[in-house]
């Protein structure tokens, strides 16, 4: 008997690439999958019936990534889409290159043709790994079954560990469909020239305190590596001990509770005027997990021209890639801001903070939550209204657009992940598929919508997915009429020529409720807070059409390229009309 279980054991079991695609995600923790199926991809579906995994079946393979990157930022884990080969595989680049450029960690499987006509322009063969290699973290393509279970625990750790990112697995059909003995210790992954693990000398933290130390008008920029290396409580040590002002980027947005003294808000092209001066004016800037970007330097000859600089980075490619700084700390933030604050010294900058204070009056008379109402509906008052609402612990997945900035300035949030929105490709259609994935990811949170009318538009047959999925997620279109960014440039830059920008839209109740979803619309100030709490109270998703004022504008602006300090501000008619109230 003993002599037989012997034998049994050296037979290995033999399973199919298909079923070994299963079995690796399992163990990887994956819970939930959001994909589209199709012939390259079958016998992966076809084994989906042997596996505890749920897969959500989407209207769009774009939709897909989309929902894997809400899923992957409103967990911290990672999101997992699949599509098929062909125009499945390419339909999910937009979603790849979304997640590339705002390091969110996803794993794209996709189906490719047999590897005996890869090249030969077989049906539905495209080269996915060759249209993908600059937009994603790493690419493979897996032809025997026996390379999948390595590939698949390779492009997690790749995905999740480091900067984070997204990485694409393209398994032909039959490595699919062909078997071999499954082993998940024997494919524990090798990549010794990865190393995601570097961090900062002795000599580098030294000079840094050193500078802390000295400054006398510090700033700390902190951004979105501070939601992935879940740092937020080490931040806020290290900004109370020191006593520094905490900006955000757009992407940073709840790493520092908003209501904290220390919080100046979001920096950049539509940052708070104060916030930009402080910046302009530091003599320390200490750069946390952010990367610089145009949207947040402007002009970089003439941006924060008497500050030295700090960065904390986990990845060295960014370090000097569009600012020179002074001291460089490559390593997980979390690790480097211990270590910091061993060694930092409590200090106090009360000159500075009453500065910050004397600026942040001058912007509040301007600020039009302060303004007389005039009657018109405007997109800051709902989502000041929304904030107010769900007292700001929402889970807002914002689009691409006015709305997004509005949203940016008005919700005050005060937790981690409890904004998601796509900063670095500034992706349209993005809000409702990755408000998808952020609802699987945490189906307890109360999870908000703000969309544009145009981007709601690119990826609205997502509605069915959500309807299918029973996901109670409400859905606030800021309605403007307009592609509305566009027309603000067009307004500022092109002498107001609106071409191509204003939008016929259909009836987004009639739409909603095509779909089975209850909806209304919303025309004046007063209707607001009451069909929020409809909203809120109703037992299933709800979209609110809210018809708002069509010529608005994101007060401040730099315009592209300009100095930091030189932001066009809401007009100064308003501002006396302000002071006269
Ligand atoms: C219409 C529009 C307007 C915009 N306007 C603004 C604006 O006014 N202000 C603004 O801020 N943004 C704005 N943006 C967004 C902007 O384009 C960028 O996406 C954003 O500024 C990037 O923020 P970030 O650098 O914090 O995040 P990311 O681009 O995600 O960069 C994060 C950085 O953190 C690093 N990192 C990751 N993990 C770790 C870790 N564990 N340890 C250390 N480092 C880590 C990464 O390597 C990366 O360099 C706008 C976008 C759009 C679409
Ligand atoms: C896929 C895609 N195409 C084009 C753009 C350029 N773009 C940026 S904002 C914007 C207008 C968005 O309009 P809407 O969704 O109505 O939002 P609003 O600005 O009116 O709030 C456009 C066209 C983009 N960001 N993404
Ligand atoms: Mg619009």
């Amino acid at each position: 008997m003993r002599k037989a279980a012997r034998v049994t054991d050296m037979v290995k079991e033999q399973k199919t690439g298909a079923e070994i695609i299963w079995r690796c995600l399992e163990r990887e923790g994956v819970k939930h999958v959001f994909g589209y199926p199709g012939g390259a991809i079958l016998p992966a579906y076809d084994a989906l019936r042997s596996s505890s995994i749920h897969h959500v079946l989407v209207r769009h393979d774009q939709g897909a990534t989309h929902m894997a990157d809400g899923y992957a930022r409103a967990s911290g884990g990672v999101g997992v889409a699949i599509a098929t080969s062909g125009p499945g595989a390419t339909n999910m680049v937009t979603g790849i290159a979304t997640a590339m450029m705002d390091s969110s960690p996803i794993v794209c499987i996709t189906g490719q043709v047999g590897s005996k006509v890869i090249g030969s322009d077989a049906f539905q063969e495209t080269d996915i790994t060759g249209i993908t290699l600059p937009i994603t973290k790493h690419n493979y393509l897996v032809t025997r079954a026996e390379d999948i279970a390595r590939t698949i625990r390779e492009a997690f750790y790749i995905a999740k560990s480091g900067r984070p990112g997204p990485v694409l697995i393209d398994i032909s059909k039959d490595a699919q469909q062909s078997k071999c003995v499954f082993e998940w210790d024997a494919a524990a992954p090798q990549l010794p020239g990865y190393r995601p693990d570097l961090s900062p000398t002795a000599d580098e933290y030294e000079q840094a305190v050193s500078l802390i130390a000295n400054a006398k008008r510090p700033v700390i920029l902190a951004g979105h590596g501070i939601l992935v290396s879940e740092a937020g409580r080490e931040l806020l040590s290290f900004a109370e001990r020191a006593e520094v002002p905490v900006a955000l980027t757009l992407l940073g947005l709840g790493a520092f509770p908003a209501s904290h003294p220390l919080n100046l808000g979001m920096m950049g092209m539509h940052g708070e005027a104060w916030v930009n001066t402080m910046i302009q004016e530091a003599d320390l800037l200490i750069a946390l997990g952010m990367r610089f970007d145009d949207r947040v330097t402007g002009n970089l000859k003439t941006y924060a021209p008497n500050a030295k600089k700090i960065h904390v980075e986990i990845d060295p490619a960014e370090i000097n890639k569009n600012v020179n700084v002074d001291v460089a700390l490559v390593g997980d933030l979390r690790e480097v801001l211990k270590e910091l604050l061993e060694e930092l010294e409590p200090a106090r900058h009360s000159q500075w903070l009453d500065y910050m204070q004397q600026l942040k009056g001058d912007s509040a008379v301007r600020d039009i939550q302060n303004l007389p109402d005039s009657g018109h509906l405007y997109a800051a008052h709902v989502i000041n209204d929304l904030w107010h609402a769900t007292q700001g612990n929402a889970l807002v997945v914002t689009d691409v657009g006015q709305h997004q900035m509005w949203e940016a300035q008005y919700y005050k949030h005060e937790h981690a992940r409890s904004l998601i929105t796509s900063g670095g490709l500034g992706t349209m259609g993005f809000a409702l598929p990755a408000a998808i994935g952020a609802k699987v990811a945490r189906p307890d949170d109360e999870v908000w919508v703000v969309v544009g009318d145009g981007g709601f538009q690119m990826t609205m047959p997502e509605l069915a997915t959500l309807v299918q999925e029973k996901l109670k997620i409400h859905i606030a279109i800021i309605n403007n009429g307009y592609l509305g960014m566009v027309r603000q440039w067009q307004e500022f830059f092109y002498e107001r020529n609106y071409e191509s920008t204003p939008l016929l839209n259909p009836d987004f109740v009639k739409l909603a409720e095509a779909f089975g979803i209850r909806a209304a619309a919303v025309t004046q100030r007063s209707e607001v807070v009451p069909t929020i709490a409809t909203a809120r109270e109703h037992d299933g998703p709800m979209l609110i059409d809210f018809k708002v004022e069509q010529e608005d504008t994101v007060y401040p602006m730099v315009p592209a390229g300009s100095d930091l300090h030189k932001m066009i501000r809401r007009p100064s008619v308003l501002v006396e009309t302000a002071a006269d109230t």
